[in-house]
């Protein structure tokens, strides 16, 4: 197909439409993924998340600056999953990212529910993949930190950063919401502000609070990122936790993990559609559900013949 080609051949416009093909999955989505698979895997994953209006835009902008500097070609996708839009469409309003919009080594994609949560990690994921296979070095997630979904869209990443912002009163924010398991490098943004200190503490507290015996402790770092301040030492910390987790074997395990919970989710996916179409929806079904309902017959056993049949076909 044309479109691959021209993806693989490095236009921004194929990648462009291959996006939005799986976004809306169009028909040749799978076609399209399955011709990019092989080219997967290079690019490096990093995930941002964090409280709404954290800074998380304003810092992605400073990281990716940092790489362009070295000559990497980065791949930005925000994801929202609060916000039904996607496309260009909150691009103006939440990524401050606008001067490198027209940088050609980067591509900036914003995502949004379209309505349906239930989809967006695994789209977020495709569209990584496709960024991937276009040849970018390395691929940010920016989301919106306040519950699982998000914990789910930067569990496609290699390495989290967790940004936090201090003096937010009732403060460990985003942790209640089970983000700081996820966190493998914290950023206090808004440094300029008080209560450093005090978060500071209070995310050390909490890591000390972590049983799992881990290598890798995360490091916490103080930035603020609207003067471009303290943006090298994270950026060194993000690279320092890549490399720990290439020289210690778990970005191999990760990613394997990774593989693993794809292929599950996209199993359980057919099998919940299959089952839906051609269970839930049948004649059959409906004298089985009055059976149940009358006593005649008992759940256990209609779930049973019901797998049974399914699964043979
Ligand atoms: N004082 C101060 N303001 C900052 C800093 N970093 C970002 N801001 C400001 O905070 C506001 C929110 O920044 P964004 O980068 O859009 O935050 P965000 O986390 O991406 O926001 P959402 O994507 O809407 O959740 C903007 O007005 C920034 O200029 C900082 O270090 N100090
Ligand atoms: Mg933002």
């Amino acid at each position: 197909m044309d479109l691959i080609k021209e993806l693989i051949e490095g236009s921004r416009l194929a990648l462009a439409r291959s996006i939005t093909a799986v976004e809306n999955e169009y028909d040749n989505a799978i076609d399209i993924m399955k011709a990019i698979y092989p080219r997967t895997g290079k690019a490096r994953i990093l995930g941002i998340t964090g409280a709404p209006g954290a800074g998380k835009s304003t810092l992605t902008d400073k990281v990716v600056k940092h790489y362009l500097e070295q000559g990497k070609r980065i791949g930005i996708v925000a994801v929202d999953p609060t916000s039904p839009f996607s496309g260009g469409a909150i691009l103006g309003d939440r990524i401050r990212m606008n001067d490198l919009t027209l940088n050609e080594n980067v591509f900036i994609r914003s995502m949004g529910t379209r309505g349906s949560l239930g989809g967006l990690s695994k789209k977020t994921a495709d569209v990584v993949k496709l960024m991937d296979a276009f040849g970018m070095d390395l691929v940010i997630i920016e989301t919106v930190g306040v519950g699982q979904s998000e914990v789910d869209i930067v569990k496609n990443a290699d390495t989290t950063l967790v940004v936090l912002v201090p003096g937010l009163g009732d403060d460990i924010q985003a942790i209640k919401a089970g983000i700081l398991e996820i966190g493998d490098v914290f950023a206090i943004n808004k440094a300029d502000r008080d209560g450093c200190d005090k978060l500071n503490v209070e995310i050390e507290m909490m890591l000390d609070l972590d049983s799992r015996e881990l290598d890798w402790r995360p490091p916490i770092k103080r930035t603020i990122a609207s003067k471009d301040e303290g943006v090298d030492e994270l950026v060194e910390a993000l690279d320092e936790h890549f490399e720990y987790l290439e020289d210690s074997g778990e970005l191999a395990a990760r990613r394997a993990e990774r593989t693993r919970d794809e292929l599950v989710a996209m199993i359980n996916e057919q099998i919940m559609r299959y089952v839906h179409e051609h269970v839930v929806e049948s004649d059959a079904f409906k004298q089985d559900v009055a059976a149940v309902n009358t006593r005649t017959n008992d759940p256990y056993s209609v779930v049973n013949a019901v797998l049974e049949k399914s699964l043979k076909r």
